[in-house]
C-alpha cells in the first residue's frame, strides 16, 4: 500500500500515469468535497448522517413522497449550483487532455451528479447515477434543463402533467445502459485504474474497481481514509483528491 506521506511512492504511480495510454478513472463524492460539495457516507459531515436514504434517494420514496424526495433534490441543487471545480477536477482535465494529444485517453467515471467535471474542462464524462442538472418528465420521458424547470410548487410537474424529477439514478434503479456499456469499455481496455474519493461500498459501480483488479492492471486509490478497497488496490494514496491529483500531474511532466 502507497501512502502520500513517502514521496517516492507518489512518484512511482507519477510513472505510471506517464507510460499509460489508456487511463480510466472512476471518481465520487470525495472528488467534489474540496468545491464544498457534501459527501454521503462520512461520519458527522456527510449526508446520510442527516438525512435517511431511504426516504429521499430510493425509487419506492419517489414514488410514496414526491414533494419531499423533488424538494430535496432542489436544495441539493442549490447547494451544488455556485460550486466551482477544485484543483483536484481540474488536474483530472488536464491529465485528459495530455493523453489524448498523444493518443491516447482518460476516461472519467463519475458517480457524481454535479457537473462539476466538465466544468472543469474534462471531456465524454460518463455519468454513471445521472446529472441533477436535468429534470424528467415522469410522464413523457422528457427532458429538460434544470433552469426550465417551474419550481414555485413541489413536485414540479411538465405541461403534459407529469411529475418533474432529477435525472439521477436512486437506490433500485438501474443505470443508464449506455454509461454502462462505456464504463465496461474503459474498465476493459485501460492499462492503468483510478478510484477517486469514493467510499466504493454502491454497485454497481463500485464493481469497476473489481473488474480492474481482477484484469491484473495496476490499479490506484486516492482517498484520504481507507475504503474496503484498500487492501486490494496495487497503490493507495492517502490525501485529499485536490492536492494528490496536481502533485502527481506535477510529477509526471518533471
Ligand atoms: C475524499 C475527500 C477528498 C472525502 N478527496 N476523497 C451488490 C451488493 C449490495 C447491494 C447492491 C449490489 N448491487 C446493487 C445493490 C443495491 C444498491 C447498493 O449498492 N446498495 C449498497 C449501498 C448496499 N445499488 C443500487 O440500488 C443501484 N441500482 C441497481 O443496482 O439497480 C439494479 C436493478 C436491477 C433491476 C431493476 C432495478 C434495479 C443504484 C445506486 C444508485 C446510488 N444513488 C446515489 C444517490 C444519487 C443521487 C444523489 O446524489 O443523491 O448515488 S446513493 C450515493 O452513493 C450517490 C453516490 O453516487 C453513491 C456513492 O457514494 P460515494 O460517491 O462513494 O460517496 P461516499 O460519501 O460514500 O464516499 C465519499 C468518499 O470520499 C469517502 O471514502 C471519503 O473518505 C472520500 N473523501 N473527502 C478524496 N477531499
Amino acid at each position: 500500500m502507497t501512502d502520500i506521506a513517502h514521496p517516492h511512492k507518489i512518484e512511482h504511480v507519477a510513472e505510471l500515469l506517464r507510460n499509460a495510454t489508456r487511463i480510466a478513472v472512476l471518481t465520487g463524492a470525495g472528488m467534489s468535497a474540496e468545491s464544498g460539495i457534501e459527501t454521503f457516507r462520512q461520519p458527522q459531515t456527510g449526508l446520510w448522517a442527516r438525512y435517511n436514504p431511504m426516504e429521499l434517494a430510493h425509487v419506492d420514496a419517489l414514488a410514496r413522497d414526491p414533494k419531499t424526495v423533488t424538494e430535496w433534490y432542489h436544495w441539493r441543487f442549490s447547494k451544488c449550483a455556485d460550486a466551482k471545480p477544485n484543483p483536484g477536477h481540474e488536474a483530472l482535465a488536464r491529465l485528459q487532455q495530455l493523453k489524448r494529444d498523444a493518443g491516447g485517453d482518460v476516461a472519467v467515471l463519475t458517480q457524481n451528479i454535479d457537473g462539476l467535471h466538465q466544468v472543469g474542462g474534462a471531456r465524454d464524462i460518463v455519468e454513471l447515477h445521472g446529472s441533477i442538472l436535468r429534470w424528467r418528465c415522469q410522464k413523457t420521458g422528457e427532458m429538460r434543463p434544470i433552469r426550465e424547470v417551474d419550481f414555485s410548487s413541489f413536485p414540479p410537474t411538465s405541461e403534459a402533467g407529469g411529475v418533474l424529477r432529477p435525472d439521477i439514478v436512486l437506490f433500485g434503479e438501474m443505470l443508464p445502459i449506455d454509461a454502462l456499456e462505456a464504463a465496461e469499455r474503459a474498465v476493459m481496455s485501460c492499462d492503468v485504474f483510478l478510484t477517486i474519493g469514493t467510499s466504493a461500498v454502491v454497485y454497481p459501480a463500485a464493481g469497476y474497481i473489481d473488474l480492474a483488479i481482477s484484469r491484473g492492471v495496476p490499479t490506484v486509490e486516492i482517498n484520504p481514509d481507507a475504503t474496503p478497497m484498500t487492501g486490494s488496490v496495487s497503490h493507495a494514496l492517502r490525501g485529499p483528491s485536490g492536492a494528490v491529483l496536481p502533485e502527481l500531474l506535477r510529477r509526471m511532466r518533471d
